[in-house]
């Protein structure tokens, strides 16, 4: 059988059945709204996306971490039959296709999105006779709604890298995480961390208006082009490249000097990646977060940071093999 390509362009071996228990994650999270089913399908997706060998039954699919007997069915049909009855019973189920399509505008979720359906309002055209049940973040997910479902391709976030780059002052440190980071040719986002040295966890009054500036002097150059919610350590936006290019999400986080690695290893991701390295992290008695790396003492309560000074400190910490970010995307 041939290569088989999955929605984020990468040919794996398996990537159709991941294709199908990805879709019905998505289903259970936004739809079913189980989010113990979401995070079972997620990590049976996660699990046949990095399996090197085709897959010829679900009785093989057992053996894999994380498939049981449901999922292994679900690959039996769909091997036999081509296709998932599941899968078109919810392509045919009106009210699942309008919350899948609303949630798919950010700052609408599962139960934003269930309500709107209630409420009659099922496609977008509904929705723009209906803003006023929107909030401002809401809004500008309608407002960029097809701009925002196309992928960033990577050339375009170097380029955005750079001009932010330009514009800020030398001592801050700047990296672009998220999918970018771990190499992808495309992104759904643009996931920028900021830090000053001067700004750190024991001086926290530090951060000013550190965040505020940068974005400041990124809407006077033109790059951000809408504020979602800005905060001290967390804009939520957009931003366009020049007049060719389309409206890009753009999040940019500022955290404290001593929490930089954690925080980049945090949002480089992926998701998965990071469940299994905090997994790890409890196993050997530590507890990892987008902050910190704390040891767990027998009573059960961190105890002090452990002193981070590059991402591979956190491996090294816990003893989990350093992967690069293009290895982390599991
Ligand atoms: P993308 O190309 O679709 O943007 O892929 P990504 O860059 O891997 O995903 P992301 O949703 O932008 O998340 C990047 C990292 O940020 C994740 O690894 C996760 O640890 C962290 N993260 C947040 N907030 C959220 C959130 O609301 N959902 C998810 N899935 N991850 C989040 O900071
Ligand atoms: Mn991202
Ligand atoms: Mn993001």
């Amino acid at each position: 059988m041939g290569k088989r390509k999955t929605p984020s362009g990468e040919e794996t071996p398996n990537s159709d059945f991941c294709d199908f228990l990805s879709e019905l994650a998505e289903y259970e999270k936004n739809i079913s709204r189980n989010i113990h089913k979401y995070n079972a399908y997620r990590k049976a997706a996660s699990v046949l996306a990095s399996h090197p060998i085709r897959i010829k039954s679900g009785e093989e699919s057992k053996k894999l971490n994380g498939i049981g007997e449901k999922i292994a069915k679900k690959i039996d049909e769909f091997l036999q039959t081509g296709k998932l009855q599941k899968l078109d019973n919810i392509h045919n189920d009106s009210k699942s296709t309008a919350i899948n399509l609303l949630t798919q505008i950010t700052g609408i979720g599962p139960a934003k999105a269930q309500n709107l359906v209630n409420e009659g309002i099922t496609t977008l055209e509904e929705l723009e006779k209906h803003k006023n049940k929107l909030n401002h973040h809401q809004l500008i997910g309608l407002k960029y709604y097809h701009d925002f479902k196309e992928k960033i391709p990577r050339d375009e976030i170097k380029k955005i890298e750079n001009l932010i780059r330009s514009h800020l002052e030398p001592q801050i440190q700047l990296t672009i995480c998220g999918s970018y980071r771990r190499g992808k040719q495309q992104s759904g986002d643009i996931d920028a961390l900021i830090t000053h040295p001067n700004y750190t966890s024991s001086q926290p009054k530090k951060k000013q208006n550190i965040l505020k500036n940068v974005v400041a002097a990124l809407q006077n150059c033109g790059l951000i082009t809408e504020t979602i919610s800005l905060g001290d350590t967390k804009f939520m936006g957009a931003c366009k490249l020049n007049q060719d290019s389309i409206t890009r999400r753009l999040d940019i986080r500022l955290t404290p000097y001593d929490q930089y690695f954690c925080a980049v290893l945090y949002f480089t991701g992926s998701d998965m990646f990071n469940k299994e390295m905090r997994a790890h992290a409890l196993d050997v008695g530590f507890t990892l977060n987008e902050y910190t790396l704390r040891p767990v003492g027998s009573t059960g309560v961190p105890g002090e940071p452990v002193e981070i000074h590059s991402e591979k400190d956190v491996f090294d910490c816990i003893g989990f093999p350093y992967k690069e970010p293009e290895d982390r995307n599991k």
